[in-house]
Order: structure tokens, then sequence, then C-alpha cells
């Protein structure tokens, strides 16, 4: 039966065959480990894992390349790679087992034991969260080595075989290497049926386990999120945004970012989840009186509604990582007071419910500005991305020495002796947010029309505020740009005036000026180690 072609299934086939048995085997083991992390913690699974101990060791230069090229979907981008990496492993493995079938079971193991090695090194892991790695690791020895054993058994000598098995009434392990079908030996064809027929009850195994996990996790998700939480009213009411802040001009931020439009931030490769009632924040460290505080007893405090602009010290000059929401929360100052803050500190660690961390200035905090516990965004509850249940927002400062999102602790320290996550990694302990302005409309390469044409953007000065902004194009005299309202210096003001735009290229520029009198510079330096600095600009034909 030759056609001409050499037979199916020769040497290199039966290799390809082999590596190909790695991909179910690889399914299975994260679908099992899917299922039995659910339970447990989600971020317990091998994937997540990985991805989070990869996150914290990356150098720094590798996470602001990411940020800059993925934006929101880095995170993403991280888990396709592993599971890319993983599948490129499983078919390498396939491969050596085929031809070494002692092989088989080590690099699944190997790969398991470095996920739970991973997961028992995130902050607050408990022993069980190996569990999930090492259920993968068996199940994907066990799975590599079944479907093997239904490739011929070419690769093994006859002396080992064991008797002709039926899939599921043999014990694990018994069944490898046996051919399925025994007639058929020297046919590739009856490889590739075998294993085509393996192979789907492997894919099917890793779809019921894996989707039932996740079944399970938004299952707990839902109800960890309160579904239906109404927050108190605020005692104190945000002032009413002065009629104009918002000029609605088409382009331009609107002074209130809708949440779904708030830009993210974060390390975290799942969002933790904490059941509303297994919250707690404690205040303790260098304090008089340690505080705990549940979920039920921090909204029967006073809750105060505030507008705040909150940007990123990874935003580059025009970049697109600051935001205004309404945040209602109680008042951080008088919850330390409460506490009452020890002489020496002068550092407010908190940390968040997946052991991030964060150090921001005790006097910032307590120098009458309006920083918050805050437990509401834009008129409900924090959405799980930013913060669910509770979260800091401190005006003036940027996000990574400031806003802990899912806080569960606030530590009073000292500068000098412990360094938060990113102060750890070179970025500086103390970061005022840097006067920024931004020219949104026109955009960037945008042909115009000659004759009147509107410029328009938004600028930030928190917590000084903004006091002017100037526009000028290709390098001629600068021109006062008309400043909307706003409620107070913690927000951005938009930003607007009219050019006479006359046909060619041409190149706007923008800056801004805070009430301290302080213009943006004209020196580029990059987000690190303090915030980006320089002036926006943008190019644009008119025709
Ligand atoms: N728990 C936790 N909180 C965090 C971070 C984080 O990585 N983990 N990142 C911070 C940074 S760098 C910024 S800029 C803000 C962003 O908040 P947002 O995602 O709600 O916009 O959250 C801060 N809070
Ligand atoms: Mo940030």
């Amino acid at each position: 039966m030759n056609f001409g072609k050499p037979p199916v299934g020769g040497p290199g086939a039966g290799r390809a065959l082999g590596a190909l048995c790695g991909v179910p085997a690889v399914a299975a083991a994260l679908g099992a480990a899917e299922l039995t992390a659910a339970p447990l913690r989600p971020q317990a699974g091998p994937l997540v894992a990985v991805g989070s101990a990869f996150i914290d060791l990356a150098p720094r230069r590798l996470k602001d390349a990411a940020i800059r090229a993925f934006g929101a979907d880095d995170k993403l981008v991280l888990l396709i790679g592993i599971v890319a990496t993983v599948l490129a492993i499983a078919a390498v493995a396939g491969l050596a087992a085929r031809r070494r079938p002692r092989l088989a079971p080590a690099l699944p193991a190997a790969l398991g034991l470095t996920a739970a090695a991973a997961a028992l090194s995130r902050p607050g892991a408990a022993p069980t969260d190996a569990l999930p790695s090492l259920v993968a690791a068996v199940v994907g020895a066990l799975a590599l080595r079944l479907l093997l054993g239904s490739l011929s058994r070419r690769a093994v000598r006859p002396s080992q075989l064991p008797p002709v098995p039926e899939i599921g009434t043999t014990a694990p392990g018994q069944e490898a290497f046996a051919p399925s079908t025994p007639g058929l030996l020297e046919g590739g064809l009856s490889d590739r049926r075998a294993l085509l027929r393996t192979g789907t009850a492997t894919l099917a195994f890793a779809a019921l386990t894996g989707g039932s996990g996740r079944a399970i996790t938004a299952a707990r998700d839902s109800a960890a999120r309160g579904t239906g939480l109404v927050l108190p009213r605020p005692a104190e009411s945000a002032p009413p945004l002065p009629p104009g802040s918002d000029l609605r001009i088409p382009g331009l931020s609107p002074f209130t970012t809708p949440d779904d439009g708030f830009y993210r931030v974060d390390t975290a490769l799942v969002i933790p989840r904490v059941p509303l009632r297994d919250w707690r924040l404690r205040v303790h460290g260098l304090v008089d009186r340690p505080v705990e505080l549940t979920f039920e007893e921090l909204l029967r405090r006073p809750l105060i509604e505030r507008d705040i602009t909150l940007t990123c010290v990874s935003n580059e000059v025009g970049g697109p990582y600051a935001g205004t929401a309404r945040w209602l929360g109680i008042d951080l100052a008088a919850l330390l007071r409460e506490a009452g803050v020890s002489a020496g500190a002068d550092q407010i660690m908190s940390r968040s419910a997946d052991g991030w961390t964060c150090g921001t200035p005790v006097e910032t905090v307590l120098d009458g500005r309006a920083a918050l516990l805050a437990v509401g965004m834009n008129g409900r509850a924090l959405p799980p991305a930013h913060g669910f249940p509770a979260r800091l927002i401190v005006p003036g400062l940027y996000g990574y020495v400031s806003a802990t999102k899912w806080v569960t602790e606030i530590k009073l320290t000292r500068f000098a002796g412990e360094r938060a996550y990113w102060a750890e990694r070179g970025w500086a302990q103390r970061a005022p947010v840097k006067t920024a302005s931004r020219i949104e409309v026109p955009k960037p390469f945008a042909r115009l029309r000659a004759g009147p044409a509107v410029i328009a953007g938004v600028a930030w000065a928190p917590h000084r505020g903004v006091a002017a902004v100037e526009v000028r194009v290709d390098g001629g005299p600068w021109r006062q740009a008309r400043l909307a309202p706003s409620p107070g210096p913690d927000t951005w003001r938009q930003w607007h005036m009219t050019w006479d735009a006359t046909p060619g290229d041409h190149r706007l520029e923008v800056r801004a000026t805070d009430t301290a009198g302080l213009t943006q510079t004209a020196d580029r330096v990059p987000p690190f180690p303090s915030g980006a600095t320089g002036r926006h600009s943008v190019l644009v034909t008119v025709l």
C-alpha cells in the first residue's frame, strides 16, 4: 500500500506525533489545576502563580516596555506568552518521551514543581497554594504517558509491555505504552487514530475540569462582590461641578471619566477578591491604639465625596494614564488620628489583599487635603478592577505612592526602615504628581481645513491646581488658552482655544502653569524614577 509517498507514520511522523501528545497533556494538567485552585484561591493556579512571580521578578525596563507596548492588555499578553512557552516545553517533552518513555513524567513534574514554588513564594501564600501545581504535575505526567501509550510500541521494548488495557479500567500508569490497536502496529494511520481518540478524551477532561473550575470561581466571585451592595449616602457630598467644567468638545476627555474608561495599572494578574464578610482593615505599627475595621463598621462612619484626578507615574508626556472620578470614602486623616500616629512615624505603609505595598508620606495625608479610604467611585461601589471593596486615594500623589487598591492593612512606619513595592525597585519613595498638560483635539497627524480650528485638552497639577495653560504653534509666541472651571485644585481642568489654521504642516505645543507659578519645563525626562517631564506636542496638516 505505497502510493509513492513515504508511508505515513515513518520515523519523522512518529516524532511529530510524540510532540503532539504534549498539548492535550498540558491542557489536562491546567484544567485539573484550575479545578483544584477554584475552592482554594484562583490566584494559586500554576499560570497565575508563575505569571505573578514573573511580574515581580521582571526587570523594571521590561515592565515599563510591556506597559507602554500593551497598555491594559499587558497581563493578557503575559498569560499568552506563558501558555505558549508551556506548550513548547510540552511538545519537547512529548518528543523526548517518545524516545525515552522513562522521561515522560520528568518534564511535567519539573514544570509543576516550579509552579508550586512560584505559588508558595507569593505574598501571604498558604501551604495549600502548592496543591494546584502539584495536581497539574501528576495529571500532566499521567496524561502524557497515556497519550504516548496510545501510539504504537515502536518506541518501547516489547518485553516492557503490560497486557492490553481498556482505558478507564486499569490502574493509572498501567496503560502506558500499551498499543491500543495491537493488530495495526506498523500503521502510522492507526497511530494517528489512536492519538486522536485518546487526545480527544484528554481534551474533554481538560475542558470539563477547567470549565467547572471557572464556574466555581465565578460563583464565588459574585458572592464576594456583594452583588447589589448599596452604599450609604455621603455625609458630605462633593460640591456640584461648576457649570462649564465639561466643555463637551468632541474628542476631548469628559471631565468625569466613566468607570469603564478609567485607566487601570496594577501588578495583579487576577483581581484579588475578598469576601465582604471576611474583609478587615488593620491600622497598626507606630500608633498608640491599633484599629481594626470590618466593612460594615467602615460604612457606619461619615462618608465624604470628592472629585479627584488620579494619575500614574508611568504616564509618558501626553499619555493616557490619568482619570478623574467622584470618590466616596471615609476621611483617612481622621482614621489615622483615631489610631494616634506616633511622633517617629513618617510613612503610611499600606498593603493590598494580594501583598502589593505602597508608602505614603504621613504629613501629606495629615495636611488637610481630602485623603480618602474610598469605597465608592462615580456613585457606585468600587469596580473590582479599581479596588473593591476599599482603596486609598490621596490627591496630589502618583498612584504608586498613594492609591492602594484592595487595601487590607495600614501600617505606620519610617521611610528609612521600610521600602514599598516600587520603591524597592528603584522608583522614588516620595512622588508628588508633576504638572502636566495634553492636547487631545486635534489628534496627532490630523488633517484640518484652513480657517478657525479648535485646540483643546486637559491639564493637571493636583493638589496645587492649574492656573494657566498656553499653546504655541510652530515655536511661535505662547498664547493663553481658555481654562474651564474645576471644582478645586485636586482635579484636572479642560482648556481650549481657537486657532486660525493656515495651510501647511504645523506643530502645536502646550504647557501648563500651576497656582504656585511653576511652568512645565521643556526638558524631557522619562517616567523613571519620579514621573515624566516635557511638553506635549502634536503635528497636524492643514489643507
Ligand atoms: N493593590 C494594588 N494597588 C495599586 C497598584 C497595584 O499594583 N496593586 N498600582 C497603583 C498604581 S501604580 C496606580 S497608578 C493606581 C491606578 O489605579 P487604577 O487602576 O484604579 O486607575 O493604583 C495603584 N494601586
Ligand atoms: Mo502607577
